[in-house]
């Protein structure tokens, strides 16, 4: 049977993952896509028609939106469809009032978002599209997860692998801007390669360049402390940053802040080893808000932003909970 309702898909604008769950989505069931950041989510869940197959894909709740975006699901119900597909941490509260709101959900800590639009979607879709998954699992760090594992394994590794980075890195170069990321979109729905597409390949380029001189500064610049170090990047892939003051100074967690003058705000990334024990995205999520931020995340790869006068407290207090 033709689905008569219009399809609208939300989506992660910042990252691999957001974007190929949003391309399977298209894929499977046309219609219009939005990529954007968490504070977009509620905005944009408002234009959207009573009458709509929506989809919200790779975007964790939050205390901060919860509400509002319970208040969506009820609207969208009632007259259309609501899926919502993620892998971050959903509180069992909030799980039941988005159930009871009668909205479709996937929700795994095991796979990550683009794994599991494929599972949904995958009778809907080529088969050519579970590349796409793969892409996803590879930059979110989750390839070694069981549906993932399984997919990727149908594949050459090494082009899985060239691909996705290349793609990470082409996003990454330029901040992951909504008009570039909806040309990736269109571009997986003819079912290109990451190579194929116009700028990719030389904006991955211009990417490993600028790592290679982070890895210069990340050596000079950043400072240790305790069982972390941190340091203060205008790059705007942070995470990055963080990720190279792990390699480079040989510490189990680090973070990387970028100033962001028009809110006196500093952005903030955090990474943390492979094998650390640190529950970094609990300990964020527990000292930002009494510093006037917010924050949060999973173990080993989370987010905050704080007011840029409550670095050196927060250095502190982080400090303290690392080493608890
Ligand atoms: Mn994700």
């Amino acid at each position: 049977m033709k689905e008569e309702r219009k399809t609208y898909c939300i989506s992660h604008g910042k990252d691999v993952d957001g974007i190929a769950s949003a391309s399977i989505v298209k894929l499977a069931n046309g219609g219009k896509t939005f990529l954007v950041n968490y504070d977009k989510i509620i905005e944009t869940l408002e234009k959207i028609p009573d009458n709509a197959n929506v989809y919200v894909c790779d975007l964790g709740m939050n205390d901060s939106i919860s509400e509002r975006f319970i208040e969506e699901c009820n609207r969208i119900t009632k007259k259309g469809k609501f899926t919502y597909i993620d892998h971050h941490i959903l509180k069992p509260s909030t799980k039941k009032k988005i159930l009871k709101a009668k909205v479709k959900l996937i929700h795994s800590r095991k796979e990550c978002a683009g794994v599991l639009t494929y599972e949904l979607l995958k009778k809907k879709v080529p088969k050519e599209a579970a590349i796409l998954a793969c892409y996803a699992a590879i930059t979110d760090y989750m390839d070694h997860q069981q549906i993932a594992k399984s997919l990727i394994s149908n594949y050459d590794r090494q082009l899985v692998l060239l691909e996705s980075t290349m793609l990470a890195y082409a996003l990454a170069y330029d901040g992951a801007k909504p008009q570039f990321g909806n040309k990736i979109v269109d571009a997986f729905q003819e079912l290109s390669f990451p190579h194929e597409i116009k700028d990719v390949p030389e904006l991955a380029n211009k990417q490993a360049e600028r790592m290679k001189n982070i890895m210069k500064t990340v050596n000079k610049e950043a400072k240790s402390y305790k069982n972390f170090a941190c340091m203060e990047s205008s790059n705007p892939t942070i995470g990055l940053v963080a990720n190279m003051i792990i390699g480079e100074l040989n510490v189990p967690v680090a973070f990387a802040y970028r100033h962001n003058t028009i809110n006196g705000h500093y952005e903030m990334s955090f990474r943390a080893r492979y094998d650390s024990k640190a529950e970094l995205g609990k300990i964020v999520a527990r000292i930002t808000p009494e510093l006037g931020g917010m924050g949060g995340g999973h173990n080993k790869a989370c987010g905050a932003r704080i007011p840029d006068n409550k670095l050196n407290k927060f250095i502190k207090l982080f400090s303290a909970e690392l080493n608890k």
